[in-house]
């Protein structure tokens, strides 16, 4: 009698387990970390904006970029010392040299702005209420400074449109440690999500040289 009952037991605790792991069961966190040894499909648009929405775009297309950065990692200290070599790490937005000036961007602006742009999001983000991601400065020097805000590019009514958080406020990017930056959106009720768009924003006239590193960007749904 006993010894049946163990036996059930132990199946109905396989069938649970089953249930939890098999496809149909199995929600993906979502967080991109970064920590696979690559950027997971992000990357940059192509231009600089000035405070007035005009684009300006890198000739060369290679002075500013993304790279997969090793050694900061979050959670841990910011700028970090995360071992080399492992797949742990970040995603970078370098510039190594670009003047603004030789690309007609005017200095008069109060801002220059990049947007870093995830990678096609899964079905999976759908229903996301809440967008969070950390964020480090290694760019500016006193007095400049890096901000960031984050938006989401969804399809709704029938056209791809960029839409703002409620708040819609850049938060103050340290240079001193990972800094949180928070979204939180009332999509419509169709909305797809198609990418999660980090707004960089600078207040250096010369974007000088330097690095903004992003980790750990996530979704809720609460
Ligand atoms: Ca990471
Ligand atoms: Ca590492």
């Amino acid at each position: 009698m006993y010894k049946w009952a163990g036996i059930l037991i132990a199946i109905a605790a396989i069938v649970i387990a089953g249930a939890i792991f098999l496809p149909w069961g199995y929600s993906p966190p979502l967080i991109f970390n970064f920590d696979d040894g690559t950027l997971q499909g992000w990357s940059m648009g192509k231009g600089v904006s000035d405070d007035a929405g005009n684009e300006y775009t890198n000739p060369a297309g290679t002075i500013w970029g993304v790279q997969w950065y090793d050694s900061h990692q979050y959670p841990g200290n910011f700028p970090g010392s995360d071992p080399k070599g492992d797949k742990n790490g970040c995603y970078a937005f370098i510039n190594s040299g670009l003047d603004l000036k030789k690309i007609g961007f005017p200095l008069a602006s109060k801002y220059w702005q990049v947007d870093v742009v995830s990678s096609y999001l899964t079905s999976h983000f759908k229903g996301t209420k809440t967008v969070e991601a950390y964020l480090g400065d290694m760019f500016s020097t006193h007095p400049f400074k890096i901000e960031a805000d984050i938006l989401l590019k969804v399809y709704s009514g029938g056209t791809t449109q960029l839409i703002p958080s409620k708040n819609a406020t850049f938060t103050t990017i340290s240079k001193t440690a990972w800094t949180k930056v928070t979204a939180d959106f009332a999509l419509p009720t169709d909305a797809v999500i198609q990418h999660i768009v980090i707004r960089v924003r600078g207040d250096h006239p010369g974007l000088f040289e330097g690095a903004v590193f992003i980790d750990h960007v996530g979704a809720t749904k609460e």
